[in-house]
């Protein structure tokens, strides 16, 4: 009963000290993410590979509002995508906006409803492909005071072809989750592989033996096999497929990757001097 009491008088401090290591290691690990290859140019743009972001349609003061700045439109999965980003707007204000047919100079009916602005922020995916906007041009970003306000322009920005729908680079735009266009292409390329049916098989080998004696695969599977050393010097070798590592030494590393093209059993082995007589083998079986 003592003991139980004690335990309950440190309990809420220590819980309280493990909440605050948490929140700090995440913390120090949310900010140690942000990918060194990534630098921001200007408007936040990424330099650097074939799919740039579009230059934003510049969105110019109205009627004296003190609101100005951007909209990016963007495709993302062939859609077309809408941020506007603006400085000077009201706190907590819902602004509408609105593509309009027409130009600043000359503006024409709502043509594509908008999420309205709130606190200089607005993403909106359409459900159109970005080429169909370039169709319809001339085209404006416009943006209102207030829904009882509507009448009063804010901040309108004119569309130009150039500045429509080149592909974004950020899966996730909205910065937490980032994940680059190239972490993006490597996701998918494990994806693809798991996909097309590579097994991968991984054995270390010792004197004189390999960790497993028997690997069972499809006829016409990919087989790809992750070979390391424990100790000593070896190699993984199957004479049926023609598939064979580099020779390896303590602690070394070699791939080989091969299609079980015929069915049977077929014997791998260590090449390395007597080592095959010497019990480094084991059997492949392909079904
Ligand atoms: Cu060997």
């Amino acid at each position: 009963m003592e003991k139980n009491l004690m335990w309950k008088g440190i309990g809420m401090p220590a819980i309280i000290g493990i909440v605050a290591l948490v929140i700090v290691v995440g913390i120090v690990l949310f900010a140690s993410r942000q990918p060194a290859d990534i630098v921001e140019g200007p408007h936040g743009e990424m330099p650097g590979t074939s799919r740039a972001v579009p230059a934003p349609v510049v969105l110019h003061e109205q009627n004296n509002s003190g609101e100005s700045g951007t909209a990016l439109l963007l495709e993302e999965n062939g859609k077309l995508k809408v941020m506007i980003s603006l400085t000077g707007a009201p706190a907590g204000v819902p602004q509408p906006a609105h593509i309009h047919t027409g130009t600043c100079a000359n503006l024409g009916g709502v043509d594509h409803p908008l999420t309205p602005v709130v606190d200089g922020k607005s993403d909106t995916a359409l459900n159109i492909p970005p080429s169909h906007l370039t169709e319809e041009l001339p085209l404006a970003v416009n943006v209102h005071k207030s829904a009882a306000e509507a009448g009063v322009y804010v901040a309108c920005g004119d569309i130009t072809p150039e500045l429509i729908g080149a592909k974004e680079r950020m899966v996730f735009p909205d910065g937490e989750g980032m994940m680059t266009e190239k972490e993006g292409d490597a996701m998918m390329e494990k994806a693809g592989a798991m996909m097309s049916g590579v097994k991968i098989f991984s054995l270390t080998g010792r004197n004189f033996a390999f960790s497993q004696t028997e690997i069972r695969v499809k006829k016409g599977d990919k087989v790809k096999i992750d070979f390391q050393s424990t100790e000593g010097f070896h190699d993984w070798t199957v004479d049926g497929f023609s598939a064979k590592t580099a020779q390896v030494n303590t602690g070394g590393k070699s791939s080989v990757e091969f299609v079980a093209d015929k069915a049977g059993t077929f014997e791998y082995y260590c090449s390395v001097g007597t080592h095959r007589a010497l019990g480094m083998v084991g059997k492949l079986v392909v079904e």
